[in-house]
């Protein structure tokens, strides 16, 4: 049986959040985020629908709609969000894919539940989408869902995007399932990554494991053809622009500033809090600088916001602590009265606040160990139409390979970070703005609008739609 929507996205969250007003009516609002912002146009257009979980355990919602969206919420129980989505996503496949920056967790009873939760999505998928339906899903968390969907739909036209690196094969050949999950992405007629690199550790993991040829972008199965593509995302260009604009946002950024006592830099990291971030390290050069006295403490405030991420993770909670612990240690040695070198916070911002501070930073400094792209790093270029600021960027992160003119640094090197936070801290207005004109005017050529028409192009083009076999 097949359902009414020709155009789906299946993800693990709606794009929506629920909030409770104080009377105790319960409302949903629209979650920020660049992805939500790129995809309702199409959805509105095409009259799609978005398939994912509403993030409340144990509850099952009917289908609702949303700002023109169609959400159709896919239950998961108390113990599923445990072994799915807490175990086997975030403590499997993303230290993983993350260059095994932390010990992933290979545990038979997560895989279990990461199996059943991506058949459920399958199945109500294949439920929700009309004859011959364009279905993309999205991420690490539902890599098994395009061979399910495909099995029970063959008449699909199926794409995968995945967010987070994809790894070289030497590190993916640990993982005890790799050939499920390499098959369950087959599934798929477009696979996107981030960067060309990523595909081609996809292609080169193909051939090795099932022994698939591939020639240039495909990879030839049996009866059809995969197309394996990079397409970097990126951010809304064009509102970011617009909104530090806004007086009331130049104002406030005059205001951070006045807050943090006026000091001659302002420098900046905003980071889910998670132990592929480098929060650490780039504290720990900063405190570096400061306890060699290239650095006066009443010279430069170091703003650290990190957003609360996965708190229920051993993992990201020892991180915290030892964030904390560090951020402690470096303000106990170098405050002054009345002045902490580094402002810390473990919160979440909205929009407009998180603008007014990228523009009041005058070095930005994300520096991952590795990252699929990092939007922050893109975020604080689009907010810099006053040519004004420097971003210190790890080579680390997809987002280096458009961002050429950023201050590039070796995370894993304290020294180069620490160099290249001075350098940044140096530089002439001249050649800030030289290295700024430049990295805008590729964000704002390759925005999220750009990146989400680009796949769906790929993705619905006869050229991708041939199914000739073929050998290599
Ligand atoms: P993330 O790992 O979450 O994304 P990132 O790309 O930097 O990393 O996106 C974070 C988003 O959250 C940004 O839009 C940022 O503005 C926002 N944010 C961060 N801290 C915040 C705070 N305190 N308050 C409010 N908002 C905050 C994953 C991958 C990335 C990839 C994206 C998109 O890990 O590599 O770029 O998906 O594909």
């Amino acid at each position: 049986m097949s359902g009414r929507n020709s155009f789906m996205i299946v993800a693990n969250r709606l794009p929506v959040d629920r909030t409770v007003e104080p009377d105790g009516t319960a409302s949903w609002r629209r979650s920020p985020g660049g992805l939500v912002t790129a995809i309702a146009p199409v959805m509105q257009r095409r009259h799609g629908a978005w398939l994912g979980w509403h993030g409340a355990a144990d509850e099952l919602l009917e289908p609702f709609d949303q700002d023109g969206m169609n959400l159709i919420p896919v239950p998961l129980s108390a113990s599923e969000v445990e072994l799915y989505y807490e175990g086997f996503s975030n403590a499997t496949l993303w230290p993983l894919y993350h260059d095994v920056v932390a010990p992933p967790v290979f545990d038979r009873g997560m895989w279990d539940a990461y199996r059943a939760v991506n058949q459920r999505f399958a199945e109500a998928g294949a439920e929700a989408a009309e004859e011959g339906a364009v279905v993309w899903v999205q991420d690490y968390q539902l890599q098994l869902v395009p061979a399910m969907l495909r099995r029970l739909r063959p008449d699909l036209r199926i794409g995968f995007f995945l967010h987070i690196p994809f790894p070289p094969v030497e590190l993916f050949w640990r993982l005890p399932w790799r050939k499920e999950l390499v098959e369950g992405l087959l599934g798929a007629d477009l696979v996107g990554f981030q960067l060309p690199g990523g595909a081609s550790n996809f292609r080169r993991l193909c051939r090795r494991l099932l022994g698939l040829p591939y020639k240039g972008n495909e990879i030839f199965l049996d009866d059809r053809i995969v197309t394996t593509q990079a397409f970097p995302i990126s951010v809304d260009f064009g509102e970011l622009d617009r909104m530090v604009r806004e007086p009331h946002i130049m104002t406030r950024a005059k205001e951070i500033r006045a807050e943090l006592g006026d000091p001659e830099h302002v420098l900046l990291g905003v980071d889910r809090l998670d132990y592929t971030k480098g929060i650490g390290l780039r504290l720990e050069a900063f405190g570096e600088l400061l306890k060699e006295g290239r650095l006066q403490p009443n010279e430069a405030v170091f703003v650290q916001i990190a957003t609360p991420s996965r708190e229920r993770v051993e993992e990201y909670r020892r991180l915290r602590d030892d964030i904390e612990l560090q951020v402690g240690r470096i303000n106990g040695e170098h405050a002054m009265l009345g002045l902490q070198p580094i402002q810390y916070f473990h919160q979440s911002y909205g929009r407009e606040e998180l603008a007014a501070l990228y523009l009041a930073a005058d070095v930005m400094v994300v520096t991952p160990l590795r990252d699929g792209m990092n939007l922050v790093a893109k975020e604080y270029v689009a907010c810099h139409h006053d040519l004004r600021g420097a971003l210190v960027l790890s080579e680390f992160a997809g987002a280096a390979d458009e961002l050429r003119q950023s201050y590039l640094v070796n995370p894993y090197d304290v020294e180069d970070v620490k160099r290249q936070m001075m350098t940044a801290m140096r530089a002439t207005p001249h050649e800030l703005s030289r290295r700024m004109r430049t990295m805008r005017r590729r964000v704002a050529t390759y925005d999220v609008d750009r990146w989400a028409g680009e796949f769906l192009n790929a993705l619905e083009s006869p050229a991708s739609r041939s199914s000739t076999p073929h050998t290599a």
